[in-house]
């Protein structure tokens, strides 16, 4: 295995861990920015470092379209390619294909999709999946999973969940660097609980191919897990259940993730509930649009009445954006410049990395409550 989980506290279900990858050694909770094409959008590597980033993603999609993984492995590997020592994960591709290209269809030999590049018919199966994130060689990917919308009904959710347990076994299978590679498994099954249940259950068992296996001593289970299927439109109620329901029946031991989230409020919820890991093109686009991060909530830095002020975007922030600029220059730039998109991508992803440490130092310092009640009386404090 090529990944230590160690838990260094924890305040009821909430812990706060070490997570050791081959190329970073990081701390949970944590949020990890999105990089579609091998980039942040508009930072360099160097700065995702200043700000503290620990892992971010690629996305398997975009990457074997451009530039190819084929070419990505003769040049070494993601990390070299784009420049980036530490963290790295990929998402299988699944996902972002049927949620960009409405035309993919599914089939259980995988992901059917129009090229986006020549239009031709393309499949994605599992296996190609994991063999294209082995050559990317990122430190955890991601299975292949069938993934709907939780705002439908009916038994195409057990359909996607029964074929995202038959993947997970063909990907295990032509996972050839399961020593230098971490691959999570991840728990579909919509909003019944009953489906999610027989879900994690069917992943938890599930083992990687190794020596004998003597039952307590060695451990061949998949490395980590994730919780898929969520925030795509279901209500705050439904989407935090699911989230309790499957920490609290996970392993204690693995890191767990829940893949789309990044809401700051929800990375909180998630948190108490026993959550380790998000991502989320959240903070980075809401960027482009002029948004930024703030213990208050959201400043949208286009309104006029930004024109004229001088205060820094957030001034209980000690980022480089927030000691340099201020609310009147970055409204200026803001939709006419792309650095305007540049300096509050860099205060946001700020923003979410320190929210992700002081959760981790929260909960080892049995502050855990203390921090959150505080985390809501700023965000919400009319107390609605
Ligand atoms: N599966 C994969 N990637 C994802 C999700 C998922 O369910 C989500 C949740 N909607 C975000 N990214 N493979
Ligand atoms: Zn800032």
């Amino acid at each position: 295995m090529a990944l230590r989980f160690e838990i260094l506290g924890r305040f009821n279900r909430a812990r706060a861990s070490q997570l050791t990858l081959p190329h970073f050694v990081c701390q949970t909770p944590l949020f990890m920015p999105v990089g579609t094409q091998g980039t942040i959008k508009g930072l360099m590597t160097s700065q995702l470092e200043e700000i503290g980033c620990q892992i971010i993603l690629g996305n398997t999609y975009h990457l074997a379209l451009r530039p190819t993984s084929e070419v990505i492995d003769e040049l070494g590997g993601l990390h070299k390619f784009m420049n980036w020592t530490r963290a790295l994960l990929t998402d299988s591709g699944g996902f972002q294909m049927v949620s960009l290209l409405h035309l993919a269809d599914i089939t259980e030999k995988g992901v059917t999709f129009q090229s986006p590049v020549d239009g031709k018919p393309m499949l994605l199966t599992p296996e190609e999946s994991i063999e294209i994130q082995n050559r990317i060689g990122a430190d955890i990917i991601m299975a292949l999973d069938d993934v709907v919308r939780t705002t439908i009904t009916g038994p195409r959710i057990e359909e996607a969940m029964y074929r995202t347990l038959r993947w997970i076994d063909r990907c295990i299978a032509a996972h050839k660097r399961p020593n230098e590679q971490n691959l999570f498994g991840i728990v579909q099954g919509g909003l019944d609980p009953v489906l999610r249940d027989i879900c994690v259950k069917g992943l938890v068992d599930r083992n990687l191919p190794g020596d004998i296996c003597v039952k307590g001593l060695v451990d061949r289970n998949l490395p980590g897990y994730a919780i898929g299927g969520l925030a795509g439109g279901e209500d705050k109620d439904s989407f935090w259940r699911v989230v309790a329901q499957c920490t609290a029946a996970l392993p204690e031991d693995k890191p767990r993730y829940v893949m789309g989230v990044g809401y700051p409020l929800d990375i909180v919820v998630c948190s108490a509930l026993g959550a380790d890991m998000y991502d989320c093109v959240y903070p980075t686009r809401t960027a482009r649009f002029g948004t930024a991060l703030v213990p208050e909530g959201v400043l949208k830095l286009k309104h006029r009445t930004m024109a004229d002020d001088t205060r820094p975007i957030d001034p209980t922030c000690t980022c480089m954006v927030c000691k340099n600029y201020t609310r009147a220059y970055i409204h200026c730039l803001v939709t006419k410049d792309a650095m305007g998109s540049q300096l509050l991508s860099y205060h946001n992803l700020y923003y979410m990395m320190k929210l992700s440490r002081d959760l981790h130092s929260a909960i080892i310092e049995g502050q855990f409550p203390e921090f959150v009640r505080s985390f809501l009386q700023k965000m919400f404090p009319k107390g609605d």
